[in-house]
């Protein structure tokens, strides 16, 4: 009989809640997953797009071989031969165009804190062209920052001592699962839980009440809600005036608007913003917990700045149970330099959300290799037809996966890479504080490597070996060597995750910020436009999956066209039944679905979930114009304006 073993992991997939996770095997075969008790965020059970794992893993459909198109078809080649191949390629490259021809894009495949080494890579050669910017949370990370000074967010368990709880724009039972059991914590404790989000999703089951704004527009609701607590005479002046700045400039702002418009453009009537800012102002202390969802669209920064001053106006910042939250910097604790910026004599940047026009425009030089590790860019930037032909503009590009994506499919090589559950590993969260160790649980399937083995062995190619060397474990020690001092080593990690000692349950309690003044920055002016449009005047909310993550989609999984939500008086007006078909249409393009009349949906809203593939007909971000925000440098999908077509 074969030996069977538990294995304890730490989830590195791109999601806040980094699980631990006891992995069960019976000889070399994974037969199991389940949430690791011993972590006190993860509580024992884990999410479906964790259980569905294994099938990932064992997925027929994964590359298990090194891979090069020649003359259009895919050939299975050695890993000498297609190392020496790349290795030689990037030599001429570099020797001809520089190495800035070179693009690497590194996206979220995983929050692994060893990723930071393939940036090291590249240094190493001089110096590449990266993608900077975000597709995920760069407008409220900015907006936060010109507030705070620095962003970062109240520890999860802090939350228990809220009396009211806003989850604004986020959606935690499908990304976020193990923020539940807390908020059934906190109302247990007699806390309230408002939910804004203009669908009604499986989160609305566990909140008390539910306002549905106009998407985008929930900076007008914030502001309105403001103006209805100064205009009573409800704000903390103390606060105001001792810690913060601009704020005679914020009021004029507010003086300058009447609840009417406010009403009017948030979509949210004006007796439901008085209840809401009476509820606000009467429950001290409220956190609000914001979402991603809030902030894809170009004045997603706007929106957190006018958010973040409603807080403040309260009062509602460096108290237990306050303060408004979206998440932290996962690498915050690690130490960053080993990408080794020192290496690189150039480097240059392209706005992530315009990837495919900058790829494009770039000039002396232009790009002429591509390394992709992490990501999946064909599928999951905004409009992904102009990556596509910026791609194929490329003389050589190299594609590390564990599928054939839609950027595999566009590449020259496919390397074959691991999942976490065949990797060593570090990891931090983006929402907790602990780090949890990734351990190997089985052995690599086929002749998958680690993104790490891959560079290394490139590296030794090009006489930069040097500079990579050294095991998982040397490497997790130098980045958590700011840690030492607080007890966190590689031993005690392998006995157990560890909760950041010196992470603050409350941040600001000192009520000093990381502002240049030292006050919070009130925001004074702001250009929120109506989201309109007469030939496309529904809103596609192109949202995230509970049982996937991004595109990562098995195929198996597209033999059903995919569904879109749609209120039913909508669909009605569009002549389109219960699970009747329909296309999508956006200015850039269109997609066939089914339609699901659902009351929860805004009557003004298109719902549809993210990632499904282009090579199958399915992907959505064709329908995304490559808008930017106007702070961050964030993707705007949820922007996006559409009609219906019945088919
Ligand atoms: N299962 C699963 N988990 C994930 C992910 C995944 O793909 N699958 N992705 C991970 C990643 S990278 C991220 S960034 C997070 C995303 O986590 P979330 O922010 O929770 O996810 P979203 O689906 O982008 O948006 C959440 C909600 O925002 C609402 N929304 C959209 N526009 C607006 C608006 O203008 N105002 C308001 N008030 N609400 C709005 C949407 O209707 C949606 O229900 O999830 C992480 N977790
Ligand atoms: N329409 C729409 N589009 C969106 C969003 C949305 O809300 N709506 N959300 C956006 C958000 S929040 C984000 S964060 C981005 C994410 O965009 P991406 O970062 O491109 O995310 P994925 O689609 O998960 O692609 C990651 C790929 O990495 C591979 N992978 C996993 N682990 C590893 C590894 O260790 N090494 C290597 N080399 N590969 C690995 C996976 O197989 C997968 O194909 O998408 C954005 N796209
Ligand atoms: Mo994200």
């Amino acid at each position: 009989m074969s030996e069977s073993k538990t294995v304890f992991t730490t989830c590195t997939r791109d999601c806040p809640d980094a699980c631990g996770i006891k992995a069960f095997v019976t000889g070399d075969r994974l037969v199991g997953l389940t949430g690791a008790g011993e972590h006190e965020i993860t509580r024992s059970f884990l999410c479906r797009k964790a259980l569905n794992y294994i099938q990932r893993v064992y997925s027929p459909d994964r590359v298990l071989k090194p891979k090069v198109k020649i003359e259009g078809n895919w050939q299975e080649v050695s890993w000498d031969g297609v190392l020496n191949l790349i290795a030689e390629k990037i030599h001429k490259t570099i020797e001809i165009y520089g190495s800035t021809s070179i693009l690497h894009y590194q996206g979220a495949g995983s929050l692994g804190a060893l990723k930071m080494l393939n940036k090291r890579f590249f240094n190493l050669l001089g110096g590449a062209t990266e993608a900077d910017g975000s597709l995920c949370g760069g407008a409220g990370i900015a907006g936060q920052t010109l507030d705070f000074g620095f962003r970062t967010a109240h520890d999860p368990r802090d939350l228990l001592n809220s009396q009211l709880i806003i989850l604004w724009g986020r959606n935690p039972s499908d990304t976020n699962m193990h923020l539940i059991p807390i908020l059934k914590e906190a109302r247990a404790n007699k806390a309230k839980v408002v939910l804004i989000d203009p669908i009604t999703t499986d989160t609305s089951r566990f909140c008390d009440l539910q306002i549905k704004p106009n998407p985008g527009m929930d900076g007008y609701l914030a502001l309105a809600m403001a103006k209805v607590i100064l205009d009573a005479g409800k704000a903390d002046m103390g606060f105001v005036e001792n810690c913060c700045e601009n704020f005679d400039a914020y009021h004029n702002v507010v003086d300058g608007v009447n609840l009417e418009s406010l009403s009017s453009m948030s979509g949210v009537s004006i007796s439901d913003i008085e209840m809401l800012a009476d509820l606000y102002a009467g429950r001290k202390p409220v956190a609000i917990v914001c979402g991603w969802g809030l902030q894809r669209y170009q004045w997603g920064a706007e929106t957190f700045r006018l958010i973040d001053a409603l807080a403040a106006v309260t009062g509602n910042i460096g108290i237990p149970g306050g303060g408004v939250s979206h998440g932290r910097d996962e690498y915050y604790y690690f130490d960053k330099s080993v990408k080794g910026r020192e290496f690189a004599k150039n480097t240059r940047k392209i706005p992530r959300p315009l990837l495919g026009r900058s790829i494009k425009e770039l000039n002396d030089p232009p790009i002429k290799m591509a390394f992709v590790n992490g990501a999946n860019p064909l599928n999951q930037s905004p409009d992904t037809h102009s990556v596509k032909e910026a791609f194929e503009m490329i003389d050589f590009v190299v594609v590390f996966e564990q599928f054939m994506t839609d950027t595999a499919e566009a590449a020259d090589v496919v390397l074959p890479v691991t999942t976490f559950l065949e990797e060593t590993d570090i990891v931090g969260s983006y929402w907790h504080n602990h780090i949890g160790l990734v351990n190997p649980t089985i052995r690599p399937l086929g002749l998958a490597k680690t993104d790490l083995e891959i560079y290394q062995g490139l590296a030794e190619l090009l006489g930069i070996g040097g500079g990579m060397a050294g095991s998982a474990d040397y490497w997790i020690k130098q980045i958590i060597k700011p840690l030492k001092r607080m007890g966190i080593t590689l031993e005690a990690l392998m006995q157990k995750p560890m909760r950041v000692p010196d992470a603050p349950m409350v941040p600001f309690a000192d009520r000093v910020f990381k502002t240049p003044s030292g006050k919070f920055n009130f925001i004074t002016n702001f250009s929120i436009p109506i989201i309109d449009s007469v030939d496309y005047p529904l809103v596609l909310l192109s949202t995230h999956s509970r049982r996937w993550l991004h595109s990562q989609v098995l195929p198996v999984e597209h033999d059903l066209p995919p569904r879109a939500k749609v209120n039913p008086a909508t669909a009605v007006a569009y002549g389109i039944s219960d699970g009747g078909k329909a296309n999508i249409v956006s200015p850039m393009g269109d997609i066939a679905v089914v339609i699901d009349h659902d009351g929860g949906v805004r009557e003004n809203v298109v719902q549809i979930e993210q990632g499904r593939w282009g090579k199958f007909g399915q992907s959505i971000n064709h329908l995304m114009p490559s808008t930017m925000s106007h702070e961050g440098k964030n993707a705007c999908y949820y922007q996006t304006t559409v009609r219906l077509e019945k088919t």
